[in-house]
């Protein structure tokens, strides 16, 4: 049976299980849930209520980090960890802090002003769902935003304090990347593709594969124009230019 992938299609915690599967060339089926009940559909399957989820047969792995630790023990080709003992603690260490650091915070400033913006977040969750389902998105949206805003935005001055630890966070990653093509030795690993991932809503990389609309919000607008010639910006977009298409299918 062809493998499903539970995700919210614009979330990049689910770009990145999804380009790690893409990067093996594994067949797989992506299933996009309604934000809300989702914690009933996705605690069907794994004991937290978070996407990405893998479903393959009878096997459930839940996280992005564990995904690719999943696919990486099960279909070994094309391989994204470093063999290298000190390669590979440098790059998991990478992964696992950035998810935070770049994830998390990212998240909390764009949701912070675009929740105010029910088209386009209605588009974010649910592009790839019948009409009906868009419009049951739509009558629950108000529950839904005051959900999302307490769980992630929280509060003006933490999204101001998430701004800052986003910018020392990039300018950490500007460092590592100073006349180098990838993160961690020579070779694309699953350091780059994370980062990538975690920064694919700043670059908007035409190869991601989530259909990207403008920025409604004058604020968001203006935390865009900030990074959009920062260095990190521009090698994300390289990664993907190189690595993000599907070659070895
Ligand atoms: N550490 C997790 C984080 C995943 C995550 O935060 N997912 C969010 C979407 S971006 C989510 O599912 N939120 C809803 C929930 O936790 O119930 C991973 O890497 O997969």
């Amino acid at each position: 049976m062809t493998m499903k992938l539970l995700e919210f299609p614009h979330s990049h915690y689910c770009e990145k299980a999804r380009w790690a599967l893409d990067y093996k060339g594994i067949p797989f089926q992506t299933v996009a849930i309604m934000p809300g009940i989702h914690m009933i559909t996705v605690r069907k399957y794994a004991p937290d209520t978070s996407v990405p989820v893998l479903l393959n047969d009878n096997e459930v792995v839940q996280g992005s980090s564990e995904i690719i630790d999943y696919l990486e023990e099960k279909y070994p080709s094309h391989s994204l960890t470093p063999l290298d003992i000190n390669e590979r603690e440098a790059c998991l260490k990478i992964e696992h802090s950035m998810d935070r650091r770049l994830g998390e915070t990212i998240r909390q400033v764009l949701y912070y002003k675009l929740l105010a913006y029910p088209d386009f977040i209605r588009y974010c969750f649910t592009h790839p769902m019948p009409r009906v389902k868009q419009l049951i998105f739509t009558l629950f949206y108000p529950v839904l935003r005051r959900k999302i805003y307490q769980n992630y935005v929280m509060s003006d001055e933490k999204v101001e304090k998430a701004r800052r630890k986003f910018a020392m966070a990039m300018d950490e990653m500007e460092e590592k990347i100073k006349g180098r093509s990838y993160l961690v030795g020579e070779q694309f690993t699953r350091a780059d593709l994370s980062i990538a991932s975690m920064l694919s809503w700043l670059s908007m990389p035409p190869e991601h594969p989530f259909p990207w609309i403008e920025i409604p919000d004058p604020y968001t607008r203006d935390f865009y124009d900030e990074y959009c010639d920062h260095p990190v910006s521009t090698w994300v977009k390289e990664i993907y230019r190189e690595h993000r298409l599907n070659k070895f299918v």
